[in-house]
């Protein structure tokens, strides 16, 4: 009888792990014994030891982080054969072939909030799981789903009609009781699930085409049920703020029924200040002012593009620069503090380059100028990570300017120097200079001159560089984006977490987590490369007739 699960996560940082907290929270509902290892922090061998668990969920595994998660499987594995391993989240959403690089038992493909419920209980009932839509078995995979189309396996999925209110409150402590975050005063939330834009280098167009058909892109909870779960979580947990990680918490320029309601309610029945995120071309001053009164402290609108051609026609952003600059005018004028996003090294064919002008670094500096113009809070600046499946990254490797088969090496940080081969060495100095500096020319606009950016910019001062941009990002994330009081001891604990994390998220040659695997064993078929590995299942291993689980191959 199945009734132990532990779940593997990769990193916890700052952001509530909320898929493993919602899987917790459903696992828990029908009866298991729920438990957690961070990859990043736990010894993953002394945990199955001490669990013995009946079942390993891979959380959340994003594109970047898969090798280490292929490797826990690995572990695992060699630990014992009998326990069931599953994956889910958007990397085995996008690129469900990970199930023949290791030893995985099954996958769930995009939103498995009715599937996992259900792939449990045939678990525990001994019974077949392999007609459970969004579900891939290894063994459906390799016999059917491997042979159909795309939009077949897209199909194989659940209808997205059941109200998102009907789910469990998040199983927070699995996560707060192993986890700084236990202690960390700010909660993440996600209201909404989805995004109808079309952002070439965001993976929710593609979400959305996979989705077709199944019911309405974007889903939310009622203001009701979010703030009865938010009122919980208050009164359980040390909290001051509410970070609602929603790709867009506001879809629609009016205030409509759902903002009047949670702008009545949240304030009576939460009280705590919060942030969210919306676009430039959505926000106006009805529903800003919605958000205000029900307690908005900061807005994230990225502007990931100064440049107008880049901005419409490269990453497909739809927001012209007067949308921008009044977005951010509007948000400054009635006092809430904001936070954009935008992205370096977008690379431009030469031609159109010189038919406007240009060079590469000019069209980082209209960002960088944009955002200042604009008056930001605060800015991040990062060189564009080619994920597969974007749009954006069919468009360079089109050009030639990076090769399928590097996917499996990206940085599981974007915040590094470009992966792209077309730029110069001292353009990429530049570009990652750019990345640490221009969030340092946004908190003091009056330090920035083109020419006195450009000269430092070129300088290998990195280090330096990187030391103004942690203290000012600190400064502007605790002070302006995310007002919390701590503890002098928990102020320092979280200062030196941070330096770890930033470090390796931006220094060039440094890896976030670990080392990869090797790219021989990083195979990714899909993605357009042949596999270069070798891409061999391993071996079907016989089923004994008293053995419980019948997913195993
Ligand atoms: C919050 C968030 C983060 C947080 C992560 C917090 C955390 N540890 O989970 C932070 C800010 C750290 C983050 C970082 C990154 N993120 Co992010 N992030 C999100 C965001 C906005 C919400 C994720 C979330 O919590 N969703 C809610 C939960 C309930 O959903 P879920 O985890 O996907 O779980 C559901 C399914 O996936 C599935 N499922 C999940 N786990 C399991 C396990 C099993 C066994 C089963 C059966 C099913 C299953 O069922 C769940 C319920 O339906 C999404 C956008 C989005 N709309 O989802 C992007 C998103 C996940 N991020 C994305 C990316 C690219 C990144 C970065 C790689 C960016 C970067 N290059 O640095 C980094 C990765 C860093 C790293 N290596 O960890 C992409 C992922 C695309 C991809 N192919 O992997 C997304 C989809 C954004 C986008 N639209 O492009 N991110
Ligand atoms: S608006 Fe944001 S979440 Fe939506 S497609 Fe664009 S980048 Fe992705």
């Amino acid at each position: 009888m199945a009734d132990k699960i532990l779940f593997v996560v990769n990193n916890v940082d700052y952001i509530d792990p909320m898929g493993v907290m919602l899987m917790s929270a459903l696992a828990k509902r029908e009866g298991f014994a729920t438990f957690l290892t961070v990859l990043s922090q736990d010894d993953l061998g002394e945990e199955l030891k001490r669990i013995k668990p009946d079942i390993v969920a891979h959380c959340s595994v994003k594109t970047g982080e898969q090798q280490f998660f292929l490797k826990a499987n690995d572990k695992v594995k060699d630990y014992s054969k009998n326990i069931i391993t599953i994956m889910g989240g958007p990397h085995p959403t996008f690129n469900p072939d990970i199930i023949e690089e290791s030893d995985l038992n099954a996958i769930g493909v995009g939103e498995c909030d009715v599937a996992w419920p259900k792939l449990l209980k045939a678990l525990q009932a001994g019974e077949d799981a392999g007609n459970i839509p969004n579900i891939f078995t290894r063994e459906t995979w390799l016999s059917k789903w491997k042979n159909e189309t795309e939009a077949n396996r897209n199909r194989f999925r659940h209808k997205l009609t059941h109200p998102l209110d009907g789910l469990p409150f998040y199983d927070r402590e699995i996560v707060y009781s192993k986890t700084h975050l236990g202690k960390f005063p700010m909660r993440c939330f996600m209201s909404s699930w989805g995004c109808p834009f079309e952002c070439t280098y965001c993976f929710e167009p593609k979400t959305n085409i996979q989705q077709r058909g199944l019911g309405s892109i974007y889903r939310r909870y009622s203001p009701r049920r979010l703030c009865a779960e938010l009122k919980e979580l208050k009164h359980r947990y040390p909290t001051q703020f509410i970070k609602f990680y929603d790709d867009m918490f506001i879809l629609s320029r009016s205030v409509d029924f759902w903002l009047a309601e949670f702008a009545e309610i949240y304030p009576q029945e939460v009280g705590l200040p919060f942030f969210c995120l919306t676009r430039c071309n959505v926000l106006t001053r009805e529903n800003l002012t919605a958000l205000k009164k029900a307690g908005l402290h900061s807005l994230t609108m990225s502007i990931e593009s100064g440049n107008d051609y880049i901005r419409e026609k490269i990453i497909k952003r739809h927001m012209t620069r007067p949308e921008i600059e009044e977005a951010f005018a509007l948000c400054n004028e009635m006092g809430v503090k904001t936070f954009a996003n935008s992205i370096l090294a977008i690379p431009i064919k030469s031609e159109v380059m010189t038919e406007q002008g240009k060079t590469a670094i000019d069209y980082d500096f209209d960002s960088l100028e944009l955002n200042i113009k604009s008056k930001v809070t605060f800015g991040e600046f990062s060189p564009v990570y080619p994920y597969p499946g974007c749009e954006l990254s069919d468009y360079v490797v089109e050009n030639g300017w990076f090769d399928y088969s590097d996917f499996g090496n990206l940085n599981a940080s974007y915040q590094n120097e470009s992966p792209l081969n077309c730029f110069t060495p001292l353009e990429k100095r530049m570009q990652s200079n750019m990345s640490l500096l221009g969030t340092v020319f946004l908190a003091f606009p009056f330090l920035y001159s083109r020419k006195f950016a450009e000269f430092l910019f070129k300088l290998p001062l990195a280090k330096l560089y990187f030391i103004f941009y942690f203290f000012v990002k600190g400064y502007l994330n605790v002070f302006k984006i995310y007002p919390m009081k701590f503890s002098i001891v928990s102020l320092l604990l979280n200062i030196r977490r941070s330096i770890e994390l930033e470090y390796k998220k931006h220094a060039p040659g440094e890896r976030l987590y670990e080392p990869k695997r090797t790219m021989s064993q990083a195979t990714t078929p899909m993605l357009g490369g042949l596999p270069q590995g070798g891409l061999i299942p391993p071996p079907p291993k016989p089923q004994k007739k008293d053995e419980p689980f019948k997913i195993l191959d």
